[in-house]
């Protein structure tokens, strides 16, 4: 069998968050073993590009209502390049965040390549504002409002994309903290949604396998956006906007276990990973590790 080979991509982006520090992420899901981790599993690192991106201080101070939207633009025509780059080449994305509007880059490098692209969504978040509903102005909550082509903002401006994404093929996983907006998205598009409380009752396994069918439904890739804010605080305190009430270790592990099990999964990126509110780098090495499950990782 061909090795497998993963492109690692990283987006020190933080200006897209409410809280300063994501930028720190994938520096700091390097330090705590990625790279180690990925040859273990007898993977080929076939490249490791790092996206320059602006930071406050090369930014003007922000008086709109819509925070760096210039910069969120600019970062996200970089990242749809190398994403797009990578998939090219025949490796699998690995894009390492970053707050979870570098995701709009991610979506639109995939997009040019797959033209049915389902999503699977981890995240505590909806995700799903627009610049005119948004409460916060923070342009991570928006990424898949650009991604579906809601928000005024989105994949259509950025060169080389290519369709929006297909919201019959969008699933979230671990949902607990929503805008009355969004809420009101979710049942106008039929998103097809596994709230904490869905976890509760059907267990993950049952979710998880469930989520898959409506991501994989007639697409031809399957990409995974994985916010660390899905997992509980408890778990992952180095976020920016924690929630109480998410998955527990094992939840998140055996998630990603069973999606890489059925090698259907053609991507992945792993944000909102914030250095500045964790403890002995907890939040980080847990990213790794579920990275290592999704790329294979097993126990036994
Ligand atoms: N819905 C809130 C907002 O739009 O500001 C919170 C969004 C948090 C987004 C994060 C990281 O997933
Ligand atoms: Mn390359
Ligand atoms: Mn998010
Ligand atoms: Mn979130």
């Amino acid at each position: 069998m061909e090795q497998r080979q993963v492109a690692i991509i990283k987006v020190p982006f933080g200006l897209g968050g409410a809280r300063g520090g994501a930028e720190l992420g994938p520096d700091e899901l390097i330090t705590a073993g990625l790279k180690r981790e990925i040859a273990r599993l007898g993977l080929v690192l076939s490249e490791e590009v790092r996206v320059e991106c602006p930071s406050v201080s090369d930014a003007p101070i922000e008086r709109n209502r819509v925070k760096y939207l210039d910069e969120v633009r600019q970062v996200s025509e970089r990242v749809c390049t190398e994403v797009s780059r990578a998939v090219a080449d025949g490796s699998f994305p690995l894009v390492l965040g970053g707050d979870h509007s570098v995701a709009i880059g991610t979506l639109a490098g995939l997009t040019s390549h797959y033209s049915n692209l389902g999503v699977i969504w981890f995240d505590a978040h909806a995700d799903l504002n627009t610049e005119e509903r948004s409460l916060s102005g923070n342009m991570h909550g928006m990424s898949l409002a650009a991604a579906l082509g809601h928000s005024a903002f989105n994949l259509s401006h950025i060169p080389g994309v290519g369709p929006f994404i297909n919201p019959s093929n969008l699933v979230y996983v671990g949902l607990r903290d929503l805008d009355e907006y969004e809420k009101e998205q979710i049942r106008a598009h039929g998103i097809k949604s596994f709230t904490m409380h869905d976890i509760d009752r059907m267990g993950i396994q049952c979710v998880v396998e469930q989520a898959l069918a409506v991501a994989g439904k007639g697409s031809d890739g399957i990409h995974l956006s994985f916010d660390m804010d899905c997992l509980d605080p408890r778990e992952a305190p180095g976020v920016g906007t924690p929630v109480p009430g998410g998955l527990n270790y094992r939840e998140a592990h055996f998630a990603l276990e069973l999606l890489a099990s059925t090698n259907r999964i053609t991507s992945m990126e792993l944000v909102e990973v914030n250095p500045l509110f964790d403890h002995n780098r907890h939040t980080a090495r847990l990213g790794v590790e579920l990275i290592a499950s999704l790329l294979g990782k097993r126990i036994l």
